[in-house]
């Protein structure tokens, strides 16, 4: 079959010549240089700045578009937002990435090489963070009237560094040198109270009404980065908050002479926006957190009213039919009781309407059971920072508990579980429990996270409101996951299938015909093998570490987290390299295993498992008895551009999280979707995935979640594991050993004391057996390269599901209700 050219129609048509002729004019005119002194970093502006041109042009038609057809909107609030790098993004999606390409190649300058001067923006950390960048892509390629809001970091996530194998933080400075893509929008400032007190006044007739008298005032500056839609037609906004004094500082004391206590203000108001997820460890650090989610919401209520109001003046009649918030997770969450604010205390409506109101506008996702991870504020820290919210969360609560009480009489036990405050030595507030009061539709992120949300997280919310409680699994963007990052593969997939998959990612599903076809297998494969060699490439300039193409690349990419439990990977490494010192021929075939992985700075276990992996690393990658069969790659500062690398390359993709413990997962997605077959449990949305590929194309293994509670209820002992399993016994043991680290023994052994001593919660121990024998498996099936092929294209075909254009489609018709606005050529 021949070549299919896509039916994408593309906004703009521009040549060679005149994507040229504007690069160079931006060279000279916006940054002030030319061809002969341009090295790669004003190369990569000036293309930028170029593209940039379209994108503006493309906005200003989309909000055009918006504003006069008065369209209902989805606003996404979200304290992250992975995006990645825009360039690469922004030429795909307007269908200039070859252009631009030939254009730059006349100028002698090379595409791929201005790329890779682009700053990751990492405004985020992990998983969610991606997935409400992957969810604006798709809203802006599908034409839905959209705008994310979020904030403005200064400094995103922190520059993993590797030192003597430990994790070291370094600040992330992604807009030291400008951002070509942010506009600020100084027009569109709004201003946020903290602080301060209430004052209760007595109106006319009576009414009770409340005032907030702040103790501080701060601005919130907008800046706008354009998100654009695949064809280039739509571009949306993202809307990041930073914050900033809104007194500047103060005269009267500098001139007095002080100097530092007159900017104190100044710096206190930046400092809202400097960083993501101040560590909260201290009480300081509790409050910034608290102060950050007020700071963006606050703003972005306030921007989304002046919006609506333009349209609608004070008629807060329509206001649910333009306003929905999707919340992603609870970070908004305070973004409830702000809205009741505004609407009692402001615009004066009485409090059944506004809750009316409210209760129809917010629509909050699930992201996780982990206890831990769900958010709780001490309510005097509330009571400091936002006075007035305190008081309207206990009158939330209040009236939320007489509903309560009609459905279960009497019944305090189920009060004091659904009630937004919990009661003990400190009173907390919890913000699970308000998200799902004051929203109207309440999501999980895969079929079994959505079903143990019901079933053990808010069971009686489920039987208070039937159907409230939803499901929308996960997606991932097929534009920048296959197409952007895997230009080999998606060229041969056109060949096939025609070129209209990125729109449409159920047409994939017309690869299955040829998974057997011997030369497609060859070209699938080939097209691999080219991966694997770029990632060799990073592989040696970042590590200086050799690997050998033909070993199958075993990759493991994700936060660290003892859920996720990169250490299971790492103790079946470990029994791999004992078993090849123990027999030489032991036969498998070769392998490199891939890490990437960042700790959050204060996890301690986290931080001794990356250590762990790059000291198990440093043995093995320099013993040469085992080097033909084993290496271990930790690949340094993994970020959404590393990502692009190595999925591509991947053979097998490692989702081994222990069962009801993974939300859904979306790496696990991208891989199979580049053609990488998954190991992993039955957890989050590998069950999905195992549904779409079919049993023979997935290797599962481990205890399932039923599995999991009933052994965790018949009282699991992992020393049961440590003595009937030798090999578990000897890789434990050796951890305590100074074998990884000459001259420190037990370095390692924080790892085996949380397995042994600490009651191994994530039951590493209790699955490692299945895990090894599901490794075996993998090497035996990779060694049938035909039987592998054949494997990997499937794992392709069937990924249609996961695209996040079905997932946006969910929740517009779950959930939001919303219609798409084409934009017009005007
Ligand atoms: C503009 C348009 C709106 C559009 C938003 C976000 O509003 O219709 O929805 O941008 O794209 F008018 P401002 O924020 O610029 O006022
Ligand atoms: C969380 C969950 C993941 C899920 C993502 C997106 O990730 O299972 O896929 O959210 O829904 F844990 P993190 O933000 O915690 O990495």
């Amino acid at each position: 079959m021949s070549g299919k050219k896509s039916n994408l129609q593309t906004e703009v048509t521009i040549s060679k010549s005149e994507f040229k002729a504007s690069v160079v004019k931006h060279l000279h005119c916006t940054l002030g240089t030319d061809e002969n002194k341009a090295n790669n970093h004003a190369w990569w502006k000036a293309t930028c700045a170029a593209m940039q041109e379209q994108v503006l042009e493309g906005l200003r038609k989309t909000q055009k578009t918006h504003y006069l057809n008065d369209t209902r909107a989805v606003h996404y609030f979200s304290a992250e937002f992975l995006m990645g790098r825009l360039l690469s993004n922004n030429l795909q999606n307007f269908g200039l990435f070859d252009v631009a390409n030939d254009a730059l190649n006349e100028l002698g300058v090379s595409l791929s090489d201005v790329l890779e001067e682009e700053p990751d923006m990492a405004l985020g950390n992990g998983g969610l963070g991606r997935l409400a960048a992957c969810f604006i892509d798709s809203l802006a390629t599908m034409d839905l009237p959209a705008i994310g809001y979020g904030i403005h970091y200064e400094h995103g996530l922190f520059r993993q560094e590797i030192q003597g194998g430990a994790q070291i933080e370094r600040p992330d400075s992604w807009r030291d040198y400008g951002n070509p893509w942010e506009i600020c929008r100084p027009e569109s400032i709004q201003e946020v109270s903290l602080y301060g007190y209430v004052e209760t006044k007595y109106g006319e007739n009576g009414r009770i009404q409340k005032e907030w008298h702040p103790g501080h005032i701060v601005k919130g500056v907008p800046w706008d980065i354009p998100v654009v839609g695949y064809g280039g037609k739509n571009v949306n906004v993202l809307r990041l908050w930073q914050s900033k004094s809104s007194g500047y500082f103060n005269w009267d004391v500098f001139n007095a002479g002080g100097y530092v206590d007159a900017q104190v203000e100044n710096v206190q108001a930046e400092t809202i926006s400097k960083v993501l997820y101040p560590n909260d460890e201290t009480e300081a650090g509790k409050e910034l957190r608290l102060i950050q989610q007020y700071f963006f919401c606050a703003c972005s209520l306030k921007d989304i009213i002046r919006r609506y109001k333009r349209a609608h003046g004070d008629d807060w009649s329509r206001f649910t039919d333009q306003v929905v918030i999707q919340l992603n997770d609870t970070h908004p969450a305070i973004a409830i009781p702000e809205l009741m604010r505004i609407l009692v205390d402001r615009a004066e409506l009485d409090w059944d309407s506004a809750w009316a109101i409210c209760t129809k506008v917010f629509a909050y996702t699930n992201h996780t059971l982990l206890p831990e991870a769900l958010e709780k504020w001490p309510a005097r820290m509330i009571e400091k920072i936002l006075p007035r919210h305190l008081e309207i969360i206990y009158e939330i609560n209040h009236r939320f508990m007489k509903e309560v009480d009609k459905k279960w009489p009497g019944d305090n036990e189920v009060k004091a579980k659904l009630s937004i405050i919990e009661e003990g030595n400190e009173k907390m507030v919890r913000m699970g429990n308000l998200s799902v009061i004051g929203s109207f539709a309440v999501n999980g992120v895969a079929e079994i996270h959505s079903k143990l949300v019901k079933q053990n997280l808010f069971p009686e919310f489920d039987a208070l409101w039937p159907g409230k409680l939803t499901n929308v699994t996960n997606g991932i963007t097929p534009r920048r996951w296959l197409k952007a990052c895997n230009p080999s593969l998606s060229k041969l997939i056109d060949k096939k299938v025609g070129a209209d998959w990125p729109l449409d990612l159920k047409q994939l599903e017309g690869l299955a015909k040829y998974a057997d076809n011997k030369t497609f297998q060859k070209q699938f494969m080939q097209v691999k093998q080219q991966n694997k060699e770029v990632l060799a490439a990073e592989i040696k300039r970042s590590l200086d570490l050799d690997v050998d193409t033909n070993a199958i690349f075993d990759v493991q990419i994700k936060r660290l987290h003892e859920y996720k439990r990169q250490h299971l990977a790492l103790l079946h490494i470990m029994a791999l390299y004992r078993r090849l010192l123990e027999n030489p021929d032991y036969d498998m075939h070769p392998r490199v295993f891939i890490f990437g992985a960042k700790a959050a700075p204060g996890y301690k276990l986290a931080k001794d498992i990356i250590f762990a992996i790059n000291k198990v690393a440093e043995k093995i990658n320099n013993d040469a008895r085992v080097n033909n069969k084993l290496k271990v790659a930790f690949l340094p500062n993994y970020r959404v551009s590393l990502a692009e690398k190595m999925i591509p390359a991947a053979d097998v993709s490692e989702q081994i999280s222990t069962a009801g413990k993974e939300a859904s997962g979306t790496g696990n997605m991208k891989l199979a979707l580049n053609g990488a077959i998954t190991v992993g449990t039955l957890d989050g949305a590998n069950i999905e995935i195992a549904e779409e590929v079919g049993d023979d194309n997935i290797f599962i293994f481990g205890l399932t979640v039923d599995e999991v509670n009933a052994l965790k209820k018949s009282g699991y002992k992992p020393y049961d594991y440590y003595y009937k399993n030798a090999e578990i016994k000897a890789v434990l043991d050796w951890m305590e050993t100074d074998y990884f680290t000459p001259g420190k023994p037990g370095a390692l052994s924080s790892i085996k004391q949380s397995l042994l001593d600490h009651g191994d919660q994530y039951l590493v121990l209790a699955d490692y057996e299945a895990y090894s024998e599901a490794q075996k498996r993998v090497d035996e099936a990779y060694r049938d390269k035909e039987r592998w092929a054949r494997m990997a294209i499937i794992n392709t075909a069937k990924m249609g599901k996961f695209t996040s254009d079905r997932s946006i489609q969910d929740y517009v018709e779950r959930v939001w209700k919303l219609k798409s606005c084409p934009v017009n050529k005007a």
